[in-house]
């Protein structure tokens, strides 16, 4: 498992052996891991390059640290595509995830400067402001605000908000979602994000901006979402 004579270095050779567990299921997410003590002792190497392995697999989210209990294994990220527009509720449906909302803020409000003009609509005109925790199988995953005329999408209420938006929009009002722009970007976790998500102040976590319009070219909400860093993966495809 351990070849002291190999280029490779050790604490290398221990953080694959470590995915490697996991990723045959030996290790499962929940299950503690061995001291930094066991592990040097095991295959004669110092403490110091176990830590160095373990650090790497906390950063890299296989596993996670509890102060003063020890180290576990994470929860599976889970891997999203960056093909379709769908929505939260049909991309943890497609899943086999209970997608569920917890509503934070639901109001509507004068829209900012920044918001009316992302949204080309007069400054000031009033706009749904909506703050969600969006769950999978009862687990924080992202936090989301959003952003949409109330001249454009008339009559939102807390309970259709606390469902699927997009259903709303597409099979009670017929209003017809065109595309989309995604902008990704990484953060670490506000105070506020940290209790909404039940992670660390200053965990990683990946901001993403998405503009949408409808076919006419209107422009329908404006969203900031933060992901957890430790939960989530994003793949896109891409053709030559
Ligand atoms: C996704 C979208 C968000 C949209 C929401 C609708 C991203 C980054 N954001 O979270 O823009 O408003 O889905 O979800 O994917 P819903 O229909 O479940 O309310």
């Amino acid at each position: 498992m351990i070849d002291k004579t190999s280029p490779l270095p050790i604490y290398y050779q221990l953080v694959e052996w470590i995915k490697g567990l996991i990723e045959q299921g030996v290790l499962q997410p929940g299950d503690s891991l061995p001291s930094e003590r066991e592990y040097a002792e095991r295959f004669s190497i110092s403490r110091m390059t176990v830590r160095q392995a373990i650090t790497e697999l906390v950063n890299s989210g296989y596993l996670y640290r509890q102060k003063g209990v020890g180290t576990f294994v994470a929860e599976k990220k889970i891997e999203q595509q960056l093909m379709g527009l769908t929505s939260f509720t049909e991309d943890m449906k497609a899943r086999g995830m209970e997608p569920s909302s917890k509503l934070v803020g639901f109001e509507i409000v004068p829209a900012p400067t920044y918001i009316s003009e992302q949204l080309t609509i007069q400054e000031h005109a009033p706009v749904y402001e909506i703050k969600r925790i969006r769950l999978a199988d009862g687990i924080p995953m992202a936090l989301e605000k959003t952003y949409i005329s109330a001249n454009l999408v008339k009559g939102l209420t807390e309970e259709i908000v606390q469902s699927s938006l997009y259903h709303h929009i597409e099979n009670q009002l017929s209003i017809k979602i065109d595309e989309a722009t995604q902008v990704l970007e990484s953060s670490v976790a506000t105070q506020q994000e940290a209790e909404y998500l039940n992670i660390q102040k200053g965990a990683p976590i990946l901001l993403i901006q998405r503009n949408t319009t409808l076919t006419d070219g209107t422009s329908l909400e404006i969203v900031k979402s933060s992901y957890r860093g430790d939960r989530y993966k994003f793949t896109i495809t891409l053709k030559r």
